[in-house]
């Protein structure tokens, strides 16, 4: 019998196996009533032998979700709602209203001339724009133009408001936001700006005018905080760096053309708690399929496809969110032989590396287990 195998028995030893008997139930009544337990009752529960995800995987459909995202402009206003979102719920998450794991997903809609007023928190943020035309973000006075595909940060503690210039179009962006992991450490603060707006005290887009340049840095520029002084990034910087690093590379078997979006500073992830990267599947790719500890939440940025997430098919096209739970399989296919796809991906990755966390498993060709790495 292999490992794997003999690691699903529950009767293995060094494994809990104690049966009931009268004499013990009476004690774990007894342990109750101290606000005790015995371990050994629910070590096998509390100890898997290897991650449970309580996510399941789902594809949220953006041609079901558009129009109940649009309706809601004519049912509340952002003044009532603070943001008028419609969040995406995983069936296994209900409870801490996550997409998958400990990460929050949500379609923010706005109208032109609409404004939602600033606050700051600390749950970290993240918009990845769909969308419409004129919406901005500020975000510790430095204002952003959003277009789409761009990825926007909005760090923990910083003041950050959203709205759409008078002389734009209904406006529509992916949130995603480490409220359920930041609410699981019991550490999230929530706090109104007293104006409600905040001043804007530079040029708009600085940061990425700043910080963005391909291998430059500001001479003399200090930057201290934990995340990237890069607020935005925007797509097509982003998608001619795949497209260059395409040219030149056979790319990951698992993964095709990964670009992780990085804090030019250090280059680590963007922010301490959740990490972002955008993936090219060339024309007719299939990944191969592999596993790893971590939340990945998938925005399809361009072109459709499927996805195989423990042994399953899920399709997707544009503007698709689709979620990965921890240590699920997966496998990617971009479904055209003449396009490539992109995928976004938003994730605890940064988490699970800082806390030693991450492992990772390729499913082998014979569909056996490669030993962990
Ligand atoms: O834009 O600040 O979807 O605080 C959920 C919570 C968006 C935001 C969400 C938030 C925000």
């Amino acid at each position: 019998m292999t490992q794997q195998r003999e690691n699903h028995r529950e009767d293995v030893a060094g494994r809990a196996n104690v049966e009931d008997t009268p004499e013990l139930l009476a004690y774990y009544e007894d342990l109750d009533r101290l606000g005790a337990g015995a371990l050994w009752t629910v070590a096998n529960k509390i100890e898997p032998w290897e991650p449970q995800s309580q996510s399941v995987p789902v594809v949220w459909r953006y041609r079901d979700l558009r129009d109940n995202v649009l309706r809601s402009v004519d049912l509340v206003t952002p003044e009532k709602a603070g943001r008028r979102v419609v969040y995406l719920r995983n069936p296994g998450r209900g409870d801490v209203a996550a997409a998958v794991g400990w990460l929050y997903a949500g379609l923010q809609v706005m109208n032109p001339g609409e404004v939602a007023s600033a606050h700051r928190h600390s749950a970290s943020a993240i918009r990845f724009i769909m969308e419409g035309s004129g919406a901005f973000t500020v975000v510790d006075g430095h204002k952003m133009t959003l277009g789409a595909n761009d990825f926007v940060l909005t760090p923990n503690g910083t003041w950050h408001e959203h709205g759409v210039e008078a002389t734009g179009t209904p406006c529509i962006w992916q949130d995603g936001l480490d409220i359920p992991f930041v609410n699981a450490m019991e550490a999230n603060f929530y706090e109104v700006h007293p104006d409600l707006r905040q001043a804007v005290g530079h040029k708009v887009d600085d940061m990425t005018k700043t910080w963005g340049n391909p291998g430059l840095r500001p001479m003399g520029q200090g930057w201290s905080h934990g995340y990237s002084p890069m607020f935005k990034y925007e797509w097509a910087p982003t998608y001619e760096s795949l497209l260059k690093y395409a040219s030149c590379t056979d790319g990951s078997p698992f993964d095709g053309v990964l670009m992780e979006y990085v804090n030019p500073v250090t280059n680590g992830p963007v922010m301490q708690t959740m990490g972002a990267s955008m993936q090219m599947l060339r024309p007719g790719e299939r990944t191969k399929a592999h596993r790893h500890t971590g939340s990945g939440l998938f925005h399809v940025a361009k072109g459709g496809g499927h996805s195989i997430i423990n042994g399953k098919r899920y399709d997707w096209q544009e503007h698709d969110i689709f979620c990965v739970p921890s240590w699920a399989w997966h496998e990617h296919v971009n479904g055209s032989d003449r396009d490539d796809a992109c995928l976004f991906c938003l994730s605890d990755l940064p988490v699970m590396r800082a806390l030693g966390l991450y492992r990772e498993q390729a499913l082998g060709e014979n569909g056996g287990f490669q030993p962990l790495l």
